[in-house]
């Protein structure tokens, strides 16, 4: 898999692929790498820029280049990180199932942690429950996060025409909880994707086939666009907030938080909350207001 040549012995690249302490890292001029970190360091990230070098018949990864943003959940017990370095996260959501409000919440809440920008997209169009689906993202659109509707399945030439401008010379990290089309899309932008996986897998869990790692694929030639692929989650935890944090990160929340009477408001039971004369306004969205509530409960608990 790896097809280094000699005459390369150091070099910067990036992290296309990890799993544990294995790393596959990317030269500048596209060539494979299979890396390892150092000592029992764990820590290198889809994404990563790093320094690598040659130790015997793999690469060691020396150095690991200031992240300028990284996308992770922090469950109860561990942290999980998605990618660094990333432009934009997608999430992709469908009209059926039906899923989780909270987890949409929850990557939106994470990404503007982060500082990472979000679009939304909405598939399965084709499917009868369409507009109940979409009344469900009214207050996201609302918010200023871009709701894109397409049918990866039985429109794919449409969907295909609709992602390019949006992926478009830039790095963009796919979620979704399972069963929104997350392979549909990634097959579908990347046809080489299920061979790519297959050989990455082998090489970074010698021959265990996988499909618990994030991977970076080039949409282009010229490697200016791609898309990230990562596991699908059960949980999202984001222990990394404190419950003070969260309505700065929710802006339809924080819209309305100016209007507090007291500047630590915590939009649960005061007098004069204009989060909560708001929500009783209809300016915000009841479900949204109650993962907040849920949201600020879980982070309020006794933290180990
Ligand atoms: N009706 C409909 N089904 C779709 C569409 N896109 C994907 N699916 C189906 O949804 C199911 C889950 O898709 P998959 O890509 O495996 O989802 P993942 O779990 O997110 O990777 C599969 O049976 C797909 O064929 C679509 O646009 N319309
Ligand atoms: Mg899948
Ligand atoms: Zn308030």
């Amino acid at each position: 898999m790896s097809d280094t040549h000699a005459r390369d012995l150091a070099g910067n690249g990036r992290v296309v692929a990890a799993h544990g302490r294995q790393a596959m890292v990317e030269t500048a001029d596209g060539r494979r790498v299979l890396c390892h970190t150092r000592g029992k360091k764990s820590d290198v990230v889809v994404g990563d820029r790093v320094h690598w070098q040659i130790a015997g018949d793999a690469g060691v990864i020396e150095r690991v280049a200031e992240r300028r943003n990284l996308l992770f959940r922090q469950d109860e017990w561990k942290t999980k990180s998605f990618a660094a370095n990333i432009d934009q996260l997608l999430v992709l959501v469908a009209v059926e199932p039906m899923y989780a409000e909270t987890q949409l919440t929850r990557a939106l809440i994470a990404a503007e942690r982060a500082g990472i920008p979000t679009q939304i997209v909405l598939n399965k169009t084709d499917l009868p429950t369409l507009a109940a689906a979409r009344d469900r993202l009214a207050p996201y659109r609302a918010m200023g996060v871009p709701v894109h509707e397409l049918s990866l399945k039985s429109r794919a030439d449409e969907a295909r025409a609709l992602l390019g401008p949006l992926l478009d010379s830039r790095a963009t990290l796919v979620l979704g909880p399972s069963g929104m089309g997350k392979s549909t899309l990634i097959n579908l932008m990347v046809p080489a994707a299920a061979a790519q996986v297959g050989e990455i897998s082998i090489a970074l869990n010698a021959g265990r086939h996988t499909t618990t790692s994030t991977t970076w694929y080039w949409l282009d030639d010229a490697r200016r666009s791609a898309l990230i692929d990562s596991p699908g989650f059960q949980e999202f935890g984001l222990r990394q907030l404190q419950a003070t944090d969260l309505a700065r990160l929710m802006p339809d929340i924080r819209d309305h938080a100016q209007a507090c009477r007291f500047y630590n408001c915590s939009h649960l039971h005061e007098p004069g909350c204009g989060v909560r004369d708001a929500l009783a306004a209809g300016l915000i969205s009841p479900s949204r207001y109650r993962i907040y509530t849920e949201l600020h409960a879980e982070l309020s608990a006794t933290k180990w």
